[in-house]
């Protein structure tokens, strides 16, 4: 072991491998190197929060005026395997997954470490064996009967790590804890760079919920720093930046010209993106919400940040990637199955007739839908040439929060519900849940989080006129939660306890927490064997 190293958890089997002594001799020198900035950018977000909070208004920064302004920089040309990206799947790495999605048609698969993953360190840990083995494809089995077997040519392969705010807590160096966002990169880079170059593809990511072109810049510098340490030609790695968080809507362009010599690109997280903008906007009571459901794509801060991303990607000459459609095949109801494609169907019209030069889906079975749409409107491998010169979107329109709709009882209650029903599976290890046919990941559970909790500070009231307190609020959360049980397969009575009186917590606080994945972190412990130390945050 490195000097300075120290694994608060089981490690087994093929997990040994990753944690290798030259990987964990990566891991290391990243840290030392890199992680007072990540600490630092972090700070730097509370800063920005605060003065929020006091009331100033997000604007595009002044001190890059002159990147915005520069006609003449464009990011790097696509890599191999990247230049038509059509139609993407999402989800966790579990090895049966890893394989229906590499095989489901779609063009790229993103492997996630992130929000449809429960961090466990098991799960961790099994995802980069399971990645491995996939790019070797040495990961074909059998079980009951049934044969699961990479294709002929499967996507490609894109992975989110964590984002700058998650610790891994079980690896300490220097008696700190890591990066979760490090620990996830480096260790897919370290073992897997080399032998996705040979194959014809390339070491690619999707990074999360960055705030601030500083951390796009922190990006960057651990790109130049681990290809160079690997003696990989600088500029093989793509980075794709979901742009889901309000204070990110204000550096789009900022974030592609840091990353210009990788940049693949950005994405329209929409799910964080709707919970970041109540959270950056905790005290404003006109940022205020309807129904999570009636926060459509079409809400005026939705279509703004859509219509700018599309503009500032082929301005810059990259993917303009679309987001995700939450539904999911409903089986044995064939007319309500229709009318949840339907959705989908016509979010994906939206999406290419936008400009978007791609989109994502969160099912094997909606790859057909989703490809259709593209392959009738989107002729080439982009839309690169869409240039979008008319759109004009102002501070203004990037901040309008007027949202037709209202907040209705059952709207308390569906969220109520969805917040328990996640953060139970999550604490047993399950990060990616389908309710009510729709997939809920993280940032979905996130919404449900904060809207119960802006309703109760802000004293909103019901479309009939009933005041949303603390104990009304509460009142619901206990009266769903019996339900929880028979929505999630595998959940402990003990687990939903322990999401009840969170949720509780949460929305009785002065203000809301900043992520549930940080806050529920501990309860993970038990899942992987070890004692490991509390988080830093
Ligand atoms: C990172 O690498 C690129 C080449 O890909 C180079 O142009 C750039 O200057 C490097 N950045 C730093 C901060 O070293
Ligand atoms: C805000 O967005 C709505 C669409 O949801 C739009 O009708 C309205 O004109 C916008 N308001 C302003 C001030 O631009
Ligand atoms: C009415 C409303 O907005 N309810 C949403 C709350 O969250 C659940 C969980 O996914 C959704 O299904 C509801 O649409």
């Amino acid at each position: 072991m490195p000097q300075g190293v120290q694994i608060h958890a089981r490690v087994q089997g093929a997990q040994s491998d990753i944690l290798s002594e030259p990987a964990l001799a990566f891991l290391v020198a990243l840290h030392r190197t890199f992680n007072p900035t990540r600490l630092a950018l972090l700070d730097a977000r509370d800063v920005v929060q605060q003065r929020l909070d006091g009331g100033e208004q997000l604007d595009f920064p002044s001190e890059t005026a002159h990147i915005r302004a520069d006609p003449s920089w464009v990011c790097a040309p696509p890599a191999p395997g990247l230049e038509d990206r059509r139609v993407e799947i999402t989800g966790p790495t579990d090895r049966k997954m890893v394989i229906n999605a590499l095989n489901s048609g779609a063009k790229a698969f993103m492997a996630d470490f992130e929000d449809s993953n429960s961090p466990s360190f098991q799960n961790m840990l099994n995802g980069q064996v399971n990645l491995r083995d996939a790019i070797r494809r040495q990961i074909d089995f059998e079980q009951g009967g049934k044969q699961y077997k990479l294709t002929e040519k499967p996507a490609t392969l894109i992975v989110r790590p964590r984002g700058w705010h998650l610790d891994e807590p079980r690896i300490t160096v220097d008696h700190q804890p890591m990066s979760g966002s490090i620990f996830d990169f480096a260790l897919y880079f370290f073992h897997n760079a080399k032998e996705l170059i040979a194959r014809g593809s390339g070491p690619y990511f999707y990074l999360p919920k960055m705030e601030h072109y500083r951390e796009a810049r922190l990006w960057n510098d651990i790109f130049n720093f681990s290809q160079a340490y690997l003696g990989i030609p600088l500029g093989t790695i793509r980075a794709t930046v979901l742009i889901e968080t309000l204070p990110a809507a204000f550096h789009m362009e900022e974030i592609l010209f840091e990353l210009r010599h990788h940049s693949s690109g950005l994405n329209c997280g929409r799910w964080d993106y709707i919970f970041s903008f109540i959270k950056k906007r905790r005290l404003d009571k006109t940022a205020v919400l309807p129904d999570r459901k009636d926060v459509t794509m079409e809400s005026g801060f939705m279509d703004a940040y859509v219509r700018l991303l599309i503009q500032t990607c082929h301005k810059r000459r990259v993917a303009a990637m679309g987001g995700m459609s939450a539904q999911i095949p409903i089986k044995g109801d064939a007319k309500a199955n229709e009318v949840a494609m339907a959705k989908v169907r016509a979010d994906k019209l939206r999406e290419v007739t936008a400009g978007h030069d791609g989109t994502w889906i969160a099912h094997p079975l909606i790859n057909k839908i989703a490809m259709d749409v593209f392959n009738e409107h989107m002729l080439g491998p982009n839309q690169y040439h869409v240039r979008r010169e008319e759109v004009v979107v102002t501070p203004k329109d990037l901040l309008n929060s007027s949202v037709p709709g209202k907040i209705t009882h059952d709207g308390v209650k569906s969220n109520a519900s969805a917040a328990l029903a996640y953060c139970a599976a999550w604490i047993s290890g399950n990060g990616c849940i389908p309710l009510n046919f729709l997939m809920e990941d993280a940032a979905t559970a996130e919404i449900a989080r904060v809207q119960l909790w802006q309703w109760v500070y802000h004293k909103a009231r019901l479309d009939t006129g009933h005041p949303i307190t603390a104990s009304y609020v509460e009142g619901v959360l206990r009266e769903v939660a019996s339900n929880v049980k028979s929505l999630v397969a595998g959940v402990q009575d003990k687990q939903i306890a322990i999401a009840v009186e969170y949720m509780i917590s949460q929305v009785k606080a002065d203000r809301a927490s900043d992520f549930l994945t940080s806050d529920l972190m501990p309860y993970l412990e038990a899942l992987d064997g070890g004692k490991w130390i509390k988080s830093s945050l």
